[in-house]
């Protein structure tokens, strides 16, 4: 009998703590299915996402360790989920910690360390630093250059 892990999230700006969360999911069973948030669930979630839902439900679908990505539309479809697909084990990241127990009345429920120091609203914030320090030299640049010509006028 296949043993299938389910999960959910958002996974914007896709990066290292996610793909090591689902990795050590997929570990738990033989198949993972991931639920990704909608664009539409996301609103109602209070959650800001730069990457489309069709281009995130796409890269987490095309991960070795997934078999399967639903959309994820509302917080109440986790338990149809898990009976449509025959889930031994619900785990998320320990930000989670007991958010979601009910669920031990269907399947396993886990909560497994999150990876520090990485996170899609960090990333966010440094590229948006980034891109306005990249201003700021652009405009010393301009000022030297300035500086520069009015010496030939
Ligand atoms: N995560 C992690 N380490 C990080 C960041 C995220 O382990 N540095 C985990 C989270 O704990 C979560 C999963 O990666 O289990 C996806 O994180 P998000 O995309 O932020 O998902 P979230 O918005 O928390 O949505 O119904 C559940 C919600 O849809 C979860």
């Amino acid at each position: 009998m296949q043993k299938t892990v389910l999960t959910y999230g958002t996974f914007d700006l896709f990066h290292i703590g996610h793909l090591s969360l689902l990795q050590r999911l997929r570990a738990l069973g033989d198949r993972l299915i991931v639920g990704v948030s909608t664009d539409e669930f996301n609103e109602i979630k209070g959650k800001k996402t730069v990457v489309p839902f069709s281009d995130r439900i796409e890269i987490v679908g095309a991960l070795r360790c997934v078999d399967l990505a639903i959309p994820e539309e509302n917080w109440e479809q986790k338990v149809g989920d898990i009976q449509r697909h025959n889930i031994a084990v619900f785990g998320m990241g320990s930000d989670w910690e007991g958010r979601f127990d009910e669920l031990k009345l269907h399947c396993e429920v886990v909560y497994l360390p999150r990876t520090e120091g990485v996170s899609s609203t960090h990333i966010r914030k440094t590229l948006k630093v980034l891109d306005r320090s990249h201003v700021r030299e652009l405009k010393q640049a301009l000022d030297l250059i300035s500086s520069i010509v009015e010496r030939f006028d």
